[in-house]
């Protein structure tokens, strides 16, 4: 017997795609994304056409676990779930008994996008105990926090209608790789005669498949928005008339922008002036333009400012009047009035506590001033010991004797060997979810195929269970999944647009729009108070903020000092087959991925000896961890690459996150992945290698 399931890809993309599995006798045997689903159109990507074989691969978690062995050793033994259930308690509950609530520290992130399985019962169970909260700032703290200020919510052109933009700009987004739907719509447009332009430092497959790359040096996208304005104003071109009716503090920019020009831009920039004021001249000329903005450019210092500088850009020709015009950083903020944020119910008491940034883990577990310090980690839906920065610092945090890990995986990550108690997760296939989606329209039911393999459970029902075990009773802490997804979309709009559970589990997937047509800006409109966009924000002055767009040089890539002794600049961006370290176990994706790899220009290559193939060392301060050489035709001299994240574990025990920083951004308390110097030196000739040194995955 067959028959089709309903679902959503539950990955932390841009796409989350509508997908439907056949399933024979119970087994999931083919999976397809949707052709009717207007985004998704049919196509899944490289990762997740293959997403059965994460599914059923045979080094999937199926039965909880206690450690036996030394911690990261990976000796672990097979417990029965009331055990399991029974340690996870009584390592928080005797956390709590020692050190204090906030000594507890639940630890997740977007391993699923999903309302149910990612951001519900977890965080209602540790807020209501008081552990301490969770500053969520890994991936888009800068740009949420530059977005909050500007327009409040993240929301923008519509990604469906750049089909009718005439010039677009992909600015820090390696869209083929990690938003390739989106690719549909600007390919379309490139066809019908739009002129399409890569603003990427690296040679990227989209950057080589746009009509025009702009290829700058990394953390100086602020000056380039500063002096495009600049030329822009100066041609007369600004749409007084939209600056006037649907934003605030307009003129305090213009005036900054006295001070900006193509030369000042294009010196910064490490580019041509020519291709600054051509760029400059292209706006000015052709309607409608559009911004797809990335987050890859909001990983450095001066990300912040370098967002709403961009955004502003985006808007000051007057393009958001026009269908397909304007400029997109996420689309999270069109649920907004469609669904409810399930962390947080009403009746449900939530104690006063410190919050620790996720991104300063290795800090948060190794600096023994804090009061309390965190002596009760739980992790689920994220692996930390391989994507947080300052990897070497976060392990020696991992190992600490005093610090009991209990973790929800679905498979033996870097972070679950770490684990005193591992408790198997059920995948997207097993589990019910619904989906908002950060780049597009379209709110997803995802309905489970088949049953959980082994003795898998939902992360709710480990929660609830979990609850339980602590004496807590209170039903927000006990709803079942379909109530929460019905919670979920508990809204007027919702009901007045007919989206209910019953419905999704017809159609699968509805969109939402909120009711203001094709342009939904061109007087305003934005989540703000006020609808305006709100160019400059006086209140940004009192955390020592610019209250006016502009430019913040990043950290380390600005430090001439720094880079006497570190002269790469190392971007670690999206790799096409991993979805951040999810599947760099499987051999399918590891084989299409290859070896760990360090791409560099010609001359920086030579100059230290360095050819294709050798096996090199690549370092700074905070760590080191090798990988292959590649020389780039297309790398910019001064700026290397090396993608994200393979498990430390499969390849020597480092991976990039040894080198990245722990630093704050100028806003969100994000991360700076790529603001980070580092120096490349040859450990061993390709010739010598007689078996690759650092990995023979994916053979
Ligand atoms: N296949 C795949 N898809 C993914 C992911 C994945 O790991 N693999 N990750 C998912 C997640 S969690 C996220 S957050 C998104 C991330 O997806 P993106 O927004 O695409 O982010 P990154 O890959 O970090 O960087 C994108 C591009 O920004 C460029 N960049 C780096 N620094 C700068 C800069 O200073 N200025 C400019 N203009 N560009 C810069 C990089 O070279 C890179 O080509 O993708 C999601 N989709
Ligand atoms: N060097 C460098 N490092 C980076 C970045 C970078 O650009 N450069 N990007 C950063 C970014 S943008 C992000 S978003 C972070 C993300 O980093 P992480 O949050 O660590 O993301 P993943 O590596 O995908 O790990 C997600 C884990 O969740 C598990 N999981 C998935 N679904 C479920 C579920 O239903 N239940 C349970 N219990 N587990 C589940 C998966 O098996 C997987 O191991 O990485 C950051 N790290
Ligand atoms: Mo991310």
């Amino acid at each position: 017997m067959s028959h089709i399931v309903n679902g959503a890809c539950p990955l932390d993309c841009p796409d989350t795609c509508a997908w439907q599995i056949e399933v024979v006798d119970g087994k999931a045997v083919r999976m397809r994304g949707r052709k009717d689903h207007p985004y998704t159109r049919g196509s899944l990507c490289g990762k997740v056409n293959h997403y059965l074989d994460a599914v059923y691969a045979p080094d999937r978690l199926t039965t909880p676990m206690r450690r036996v062995g030394e911690k990261g050793d990976g000796a672990f033994q097979a417990i029965d779930w009331d055990e399991a259930i029974g340690l996870a308690a009584t390592g928080i509950q005797t956390a709590i008994d020692r050190h204090g609530a906030e000594a507890v520290l639940p630890y997740y992130y977007a391993g699923t996008l999903g309302a149910v399985q990612g951001w519900s019962l977890g965080q209602r169970l540790f807020k209501h105990l008081g552990a301490t909260r969770l500053g969520t700032t890994i991936c888009t703290g800068a740009a949420t926090a530059a977005m909050k200020a500007t327009m409040h919510r993240p929301v923008g052109t519509d990604p469906e209608d750049f089909i009718h933009a005439r010039l677009i700009l992909v600015w820090g987004a390696n869209l083929l790789s990690s938003n390739m739907h989106q690719w549909h719509f600007i390919h379309a447009a490139q066809q019908a005669g739009a002129h399409v332009v890569a603003i990427d430092p690296l040679p990227t497959d989209t950057a080589l498949r746009c009509d025009e790359h702009i290829q700058l040096m990394p953390g100086t996208d602020g000056a380039l928005a500063m002096g495009l304005m600049a030329e822009i104003v100066a041609a007369g071109a600004a749409d007084e008339e939209w600056l006037a009716e649907s934003t605030v503090g307009w003129p305090e920019l213009r005036e900054r922008l006295s001070e900006w020009s193509a030369e000042r831009a294009a010196q910064i920039c490490g580019i041509d002036v020519s291709v600054v004021r051509a760029l400059a001249q292209r706006m000015v000329t052709t309607r409608p333009t559009a911004i797809r903005m990335g987050l890859g450019l909001q990983r450095h210092g001066g990300a912040g400012a370098a967002y709403r500088s961009i955004v502003v850009l985006g808007s000051i020709l007057g393009d958001f009047r026009l269908v397909g015009g304007g400029v997109l950083p996420e689309t999270a903020g069109r649920f907004d009035a469609i669904t409810v944020d399930l962390e947080e119910p009403d009746g449900l008491p939530l104690p006063t506590v410190r919050t620790i940034n996720m991104s300063r883990l290795a800090e948060a577990l190794t600096d023994t001033t804090q009061t309390p310090e965190v002596h009760s980690l739980v992790v689920w839906n994220t692996n930390p010991a391989a994507t947080v920065p300052d990897q070497v610092r976060a392990q020696r945090g991992f190992r600490r004797d005093d610090l009991h890990l209990t973790v929800l995986e679905q498979r033996m990550t870097d972070t679950a060997m770490f684990a005193d108690v591992l408790l198997p997760a059920t995948m997207q296939t097993e589990h019910l979810d619904i989906h908002a989606s950060y780049g597009h329209h379209y709110l997803t039911l995802n309905l489970p195929a088949i049953e959980p393999i082994g003795d898998c459970l939902p992360n709710t029902e480990i929660f609830r269970r979990l609850a339980t075990a602590l004496g807590l009773d209170h039903p927000r802490l006990h709803d079942s999944d379909e109530d929460l997804v019905r919670q979920f979309i508990d809204t007027d709009v919702a009901r007045a647009r007919g989206i209910t559970f019953e419905s999704l589990s017809q159609t699968g997937y509805a969109r939402v729009d909120d009711f203001r047509g094709a342009t939904p800006h061109a007087h305003g409109g934005f989540p703000t108070r006020d609808g305006k966009l709100h160019i400059t924000v006086p209140e940004l002055a009192e955390q020592g903020l610019d209250p006016i767009p502009g430019y913040t040089p990043p950290f380390e890539i600005a430090d001439e000092e720094l880079a006497k002794r570190f002269p790469l600049v190392l971007i670690s961006p999206a790799q096409r087959f991993f979805l951040n370290s999810t599947f760099a176990d499987l051999p399918r994706h590891l084989k299409l991925t290859g070896e760990p790899t360090l791409f560099l220009h010609a001359d920086d290559a030579a100059e230290r000896g360095i050819e294709d193939g050798d096996l090199v060392e690549v370092a700074n301060d905070r760590g080191a961890f090798r990988v292959a050489a590649a020389i780039h035709p297309g790398a910019r001299r001064g700026v290397a690459w090396s993608y994200k994240v393979y498990w430390a574990k499969d390849v020597g025990g480092n991976n990039v996150n040894a080198t990245t920083p722990v630093r704050d951004a100028d806003m969100g308390g994000s991360p700076t992945f790529h603001d980070n110097r580092v120096e490349a030196t040859l450990v061993a000739k390709a010739s010598e290698l007689s078996t690759r040194a650092v990995a023979t995955i994916g053979d």
